[in-house]
């Protein structure tokens, strides 16, 4: 089931500036930066609650790495802005990739690849969500029971 939004991926130019900008407006904090080489980006986790229910979200700033990775060419189109949703799961996420597939959406890797903070992530193809790149995240500690 999707339970949560997990975070909204936002496509910027200038990973340190736009996290500054959100540190410094809204007063966003905790921080967790990576290099996803696959994805070609370089991206800042920001935590947007902390009302300790374990439900937490986040905004992802994505700053692209290569010229031809999807976030540079997402950006070289639009500029940046809101590039991606992201659901989470409670349980596997290869088997909710499979149940939306079963709908007719196209979903983008057969297996789930590596996310920020050791996810397991997916997409769906935006041309079948109503123009919305749409990602699904099963975090790391949110393995299925058994
Ligand atoms: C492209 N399109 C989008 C879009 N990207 N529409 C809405 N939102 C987006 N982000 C539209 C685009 O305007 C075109 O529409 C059409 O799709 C084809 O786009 P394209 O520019 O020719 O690009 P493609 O087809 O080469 O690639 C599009 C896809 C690509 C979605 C297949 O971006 C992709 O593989 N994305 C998944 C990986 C990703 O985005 N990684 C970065 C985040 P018209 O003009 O034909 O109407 S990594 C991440 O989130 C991580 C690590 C994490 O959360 O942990
Ligand atoms: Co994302």
């Amino acid at each position: 089931m999707l339970t949560r939004i997990d975070h909204i991926g936002i496509a910027c130019h200038d990973l340190e500036a736009t996290v500054d900008f959100y540190r410094r407006t809204y007063g966003f904090t905790d921080v967790h930066i990576e290099v996803n080489e696959e994805q070609g980006v370089r991206e800042a986790m920001l935590r947007i609650n902390s009302t300790g229910d374990g439900a937490a979200s986040y905004l992802q700033l994505l700053q692209p790495i290569r010229d031809d990775s999807p976030v540079a060419k997402w950006l070289a189109k639009n500029g940046e802005g809101v590039h991606h949703i992201a659901f989470g799961t409670d349980g596997d996420v290869a088997d909710e990739a499979a149940g939306i597939a079963g709908k007719g959406v196209r979903v983008l890797y057969e297996e789930p690849r590596r996310g920020s903070m050791g996810s397991r992530i997916n997409f769906l193809h935006p041309k079948d969500c109503h123009g919305v790149l749409t990602e699904l995240v099963q975090k790391a500690d949110e393995r299925p029971e058994g």
